[in-house]
């Protein structure tokens, strides 16, 4: 087999967190070494399936990207853009779309959870949203996308639109592969280990921040939540011990069983202040890499333009096969 076509998408949404970082952003950095080519994409038109303020979502659009540059992405060794730079994609969602189940998008988890904390809209656009990550995903031909765990579903779909698609146009479309981390693949809330740490709807005091700083994430990981008992390990009744030990051996780089066996007879306090200095020193550099490259939104604007460039020749070309397979437009 020869070397993986990655790509991956974040949002531009709220502020990216531990989770974001260790379930994804980590992983595009890794991938950037392997894959031929590694495409990397902030979906600017996803995030608008909820409410979005105009100016914020440009602002955010710059922390996000200047994020990705500071925890390691480099645009000579991996293509980085934005989304809707590349019209290719949303020209292929409603060709998609003609192949996706109604039944599937409905089963969707995250359509259901987010459509519940709508107050307002429930926007067409939420509904669809696994339909645009699937142009995403398949207008680059990709075959392997790194994702945390909440996305697994999202993926399973993208194989299936692919697979219906080519049974009925003939072969085309690549199905990928989700890489979703052994380790660090749902790293949850600190004050409600039950659910995932995430953009929306958290305490900021259970929401680790990329952009933190050392006190405020020794603040945090003291006040985490931990469960009953002291032992430091991973068990079905210890959601949050059990987050916490992850959250350190990804920051240290090694196994959760080395963790548990270091803090066997320590206590949870101990334990706590390790994770907290752990992660300090795993976002510290990235925080000061960030406060570089931030304010220079002029050079940020011109990577994302010559990514877009390079992700345009690629979407273009699938999306023209894909036309002719339909019988859109004039024969090729
Ligand atoms: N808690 C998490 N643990 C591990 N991976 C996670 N991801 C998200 N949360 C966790 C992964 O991060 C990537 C980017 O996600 P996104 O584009 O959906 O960004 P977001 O909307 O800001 O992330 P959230 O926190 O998931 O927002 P909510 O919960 O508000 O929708 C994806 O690969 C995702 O798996």
């Amino acid at each position: 087999m020869g070397a993986p076509i990655i790509f991956s998408g974040i949002q531009p949404t709220g502020r990216k967190h531990l989770g974001n970082y260790i379930g994804a952003i980590r992983q595009y950095v890794e991938g950037q070494e392997r894959g031929a080519p590694a495409i990397f994409c902030i979906v600017d038109l996803h995030a608008i399936s909820v409410a979005c303020e105009p100016a914020e979502l440009r602002e955010r659009l710059y922390d996000t990207m200047a994020i990705l540059l500071a925890a390691g992405l480099d645009p000579e060794r991996c293509i980085l853009f934005r989304q809707s730079d590349v019209h290719e994609h949303t020209e292929l969602t409603w060709l998609l779309s003609a192949v996706t189940a109604h039944g599937d998008l409905n089963r969707m988890h995250q359509f259901k959870e987010k459509s519940a904390e709508q107050r307002q809209l429930v926007s067409a656009a939420l509904f669809f949203y696994p339909v645009l990550q699937a142009a995403d995903v398949l207008a680059h031909r990709a075959t392997e996308v790194p994702v945390g765990e909440d996305q697994r579903q999202h993926i399973e779909l993208i194989r299936e639109i692919a697979r219906r698609f080519n049974e009925r146009f003939g072969e085309t479309l690549v199905e990928p592969e989700h890489r979703i981390p052994a380790v660090g693949a749902r790293i949850m809330d600190l004050q409600e280990p039950e659910r995932k740490m995430s953009t929306t709807g958290a305490a900021e005091a259970g929401t680790v921040y990329v952009l933190d700083g050392p006190a405020a994430i020794h603040k945090k990981l003291g006040g985490a939540v931990t469960d009953s008992g002291r032992e430091v390990v991973r068990a079905p009744d210890k959601p949050g011990v059990a987050n916490l030990i992850e959250i350190l051996a990804v920051a240290r780089g090694v196994d959760p069983t080395e963790v548990e066996v270091e803090f066997a007879a320590a206590g949870y306090g101990d334990f706590k202040q390790a994770v907290a200095e752990a992660v300090v020193e795993l976002l510290a550099p990235v925080r000061e890499r960030y406060a570089e490259l931030r304010p220079d939104e002029a050079a940020l604007e011109a990577t994302l333009a010559a990514g877009a460039e390079k992700a345009r020749t690629i979407a273009s070309r699938t999306l023209a096969e894909v036309r002719d397979r339909m019988g859109i437009g004039a024969p090729r």
